[in-house]
């Protein structure tokens, strides 16, 4: 089984699509591992999004990320990395396929719902930024 980090970002949660996400992760057969609705600080939005720190949009990634309560999770299941990237949807909305959740639930490229871990050394990386072993229940 193949494990990925989702983040439910604060816009899908501000908008009340917390219940309406999970769900279609569950329809598709993944299996939550693990969940925790907190606040992104700066730092942890530091460690998560490393490679984008200096591009012209971090300033902007970094105030939104940090805006309100998240939602972070380990989802598993076969090809889960893949499945959850399918599910999400295209990285702005209006390139996203209809029926995904940031078609559905995301306003921008910047502001666009939900993250997913895009390879397994990624998913590694990030599900370790969240949580420790012991909040894993697999
Ligand atoms: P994704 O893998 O779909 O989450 O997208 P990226 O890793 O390319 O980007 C991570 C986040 O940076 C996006 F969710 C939003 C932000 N971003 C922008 O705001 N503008 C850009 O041009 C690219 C990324």
């Amino acid at each position: 089984m193949e494990k990925t980090l989702v983040l439910i970002k604060p816009d899908a949660f501000k908008s009340h699509h917390t219940g309406d996400i999970i769900k279609r992760y569950e329809d598709e057969g993944l299996q939550l591992l693990a969940m925790r609705m907190m606040m992104m600080t700066k730092a942890v939005a530091a460690k998560h999004y490393e490679e984008h720190i200096g591009r012209p949009y971090y300033a902007e990634l970094e105030s939104f990320m940090t805006s309100g309560p998240i939602v972070a999770m380990v989802l598993a299941g076969d090809n889960a990395i893949a499945k959850v990237r399918e599910l999400n949807g295209k990285t702005d909305p209006k390139e996203a396929a209809p029926g995904t959740i940031r078609q559905l639930y995301a306003e921008s490229k910047g502001c666009n719902a939900v993250h997913a871990s895009d390879s397994p050394v990624s998913a590694e990386r990030e599900i370790h930024i969240f949580f420790n072993e012991a909040e894993i229940f697999d």
